[in-house]
């Protein structure tokens, strides 16, 4: 092929270990099309992400860590516009509107592709397009897929290094025609001959942009995280959930972990929250020394894919390779393990550097450092931060680091047939009315709870933060089709289940966030959920108590284990209350919900509703 403003033509020749001829051809088209003045076909190496760091080290978009506080360890800064997802700009582009649903952004596929080309012309200018080949899950496991990323970022190539399996052993799985979703992305900050780069390139005008029927991702403008590492929320939730749709299985916004009782009994839990509300604690958690021989190990901490086995069960596989997890608030006490995690490999975004040349930020230490540079690269003091509210590091600071440094990772956490599942959870960030858990009756109560979830909202997306907003699932800003249909596609899950006789997971809502009058959490979270979670295993076996309510079952005082905790009766009825009031106008949010979701919307869900009315 020859393009007149594509001189580097020999660059698109393919490596001999790319066999794909339309992947190859692809490859082209795009590169003719955003005309990148040089291509890296990645092959995954040590060596590839060393010097890719090394390039960004030089060119001041990332910063080497002291190699004695932590080895083999970068810091990158954004621009300080581009910092979270971006909800507002993310579109899904089906054929039909009412596919999409009302809860998603949409446009004709025509129309964005015709918007897209324009942007995408020339956009790569001047920089390196990454071909970046990954595997969603463990290479080979009937559960993975596979994606391949163009993008001009090297902080993209090198974090998908981390967050997925990436490199060439992909192109073996691929062979000569395998399938792979195409994800083409671009900071949109093309440079001309001998203009000097910014640290940070990116884009005021951006476009997060899905077309799940050709299984495609493009995006513009941005370089962070969930807007930019296209396998995971753009490819893992929003395209995978439609694959999921057609194909019978489910793509979650779950974290998976295992919970071994001190019998010896293993088992295996996934967990919706949205994004910023703990998932990564929880699933590393290590249980209070009180309720000693329970022990969790970590599958996964934001995405779970789940596949019916040929035994009926439920079977779920952590399709990334790395975490992306918030740093504020991590510290040994409230998270010990993914303290463990970032001692080395790790490149994080947007903390703090303290005078010795490591990170900080707020919540790592009981003490502020006495000076650090604050994540924007201005001085900041613990009076600075007072006077002026400023952070040190931005409250959605995350960090990259690689799953396997986890000390609580389990054995089979690459275990290609994944891990049965006996429950899933769904939570918010609820500062009242939603009790610290309820178990769901039935599939259909549960899939009620998941889908009428509301969330004060975090820093983790742009907008306006602790507002409570529905977020059904977790899945409000993943879900890749129409949310009505979504709940349908679970309810039919379950349907299958029983059907074949297999045991359907139980299905519980937890709160940890409750507060009190004084504006302070009331439930300790963090170690002590176990408490909660051994509540949910000896439900499963039969064992545990609870008592009847208006939408299921929760524990009373008694019913749970305080061995080593002091949590009065009266601490503990300000987290498990059921205020009827409240939830009246709850109930009333619920129907808001379910009348814009009207169409498509499962019987049984209405019905639900109606019966939960009638209770109250
Ligand atoms: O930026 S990400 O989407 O990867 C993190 C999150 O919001 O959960
Ligand atoms: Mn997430």
């Amino acid at each position: 092929m020859n393009h007149p403003d594509f001189p580097a033509q020999a660059a698109v020749q393919a490596p001999a270990w790319v066999r794909h001829r339309k992947l190859v051809e692809w490859v082209q088209k795009v590169a003719a099309h955003t005309q990148p003045e040089r291509i890296v076909w990645c092959d995954g190496s040590q060596e590839e992400y060393d010097r890719l760091c090394q390039q960004m080290v030089d060119a001041g978009t990332m910063r080497r860590l002291n190699p004695q506080k932590r080895p083999n360890s970068y810091l990158a800064c954004s621009d300080p516009s581009d910092v979270a997802r971006v909800e507002d700009r993310t579109f899904i582009c089906c054929e039909k509107k009412e596919d999409a649903g009302p809860t998603n952004n949409w446009m004709a596929p025509a129309e964005m592709r015709a918007t897209l080309d324009g942007l995408f012309a020339g956009s790569m200018r001047g920089r390196t397009m990454y071909v970046v080949p990954f595997s969603m899950g463990p290479l080979g496991s009937p559960i993975a897929h596979i994606g391949v990323e163009l993008s001009d970022s090297p902080y993209v190539a090198a974090n998908m290094r981390i967050m997925t399996r990436m490199g060439r052993a992909v192109y073996d799985v691929l062979g000569e025609d395998g399938a792979f979703v195409p994800c083409v992305h671009s900071v949109g900050a093309p440079l001309a001959a001998g203009e000097k780069d910014v640290p940070w390139p990116c884009n005021k005008t951006k476009y997060i942009v899905h077309f799940p029927e050709a299984r495609e991702i493009w995006s513009y403008g941005s370089g962070y995280g969930g807007n930019a590492l296209l396998g995971k929320k753009c490819f893992a939730l929003r395209i995978a959930s439609t694959m999921g749709r057609a194909e019978g299985w489910l793509a979650e916004h779950m974290l998976i972990l295992g919970v071994r009782s001190p019998e010896g009994r293993k088992y295996h839990v996934a967990a919706a929250f949205p994004s910023a509300c703990g998932k990564t604690n929880f699933a590393m958690l290590i249980p209070p020394s009180s309720m000693n021989g329970w022990e969790i190990t970590t599958i996964g901490d934001d995405i779970a894919w789940i596949k019916p086995g040929a035994d009926g069960r439920l079977y779920a596989i952590n399709p990334e390779a790395g975490y992306f997890g918030v740093a504020p608030g991590t510290s040994e006490k409230t998270n010990f393990n993914a303290m463990a995690t970032l001692k080395e490999n790790v490149i994080f975004t947007n903390v703090a550097l303290t005078d010795d040349g490591d990170v900080w930020w707020e919540g790592m230490t009981d003490e502020p450092p006495a000076h650090v540079i604050d994540w924007q690269g201005k001085d900041w003091t613990p009076a600075i931060g007072k006077e002026t509210g400023r952070k040190a590091a931005h409250p959605n600071a995350r960090f990259t680091a690689p799953a396997s440094q986890c000390p609580s990772i389990d054995p089979a956490w690459e275990d290609p047939k994944g891990v049965a599942i006996d429950a899933f959870l769904f939570g918010g960030r609820r500062s009242t009315t939603v009790p610290l858990v309820t178990e769901a009756r039935d599939w259909t109560e549960g899939v009620y709870m998941a889908a009428t979830m509301g969330s004060e909202t975090t820093a983790a997306a742009a907008g306006q933060q602790g507002v409570v907003r529905r977020d059904p699932f977790a899945m409000l800003p993943f879900c890749g089709y129409n949310m009505a249909d979504y709940f349908g596609h679970w309810l039919k899950v379950g349907e299958r289940l029983s059907k074949l006789g297999a045991t359907q997971p139980r299905i519980f809502c937890v709160n940890w966030f409750r507060k009190g009058e004084d504006g302070k959490f009331v439930w300790p979270g963090f170690g002590e959920n176990m408490r909660v979670l051994e509540w949910m295993v000896r439900r499963i076996e039969g064992k545990a108590q609870g008592e009847d309510h208006a939408f299921g079952v929760s524990p009373r005082y008694d019913d749970l284990n305080w061995g080593g905790l002091n949590f009065t009766p009266a601490q503990f009825e300000q987290v498990i209350s059921v205020d009827a009031e409240a939830w009246r106008a709850e109930l009333a949010l619920h129907s808001e919900l379910f009348a814009k979701l009207a169409q498509g919307l499962p019987k049984a869900l209405s019905d639900a509703r109606t019966a939960l009315e009638k209770r109250f």
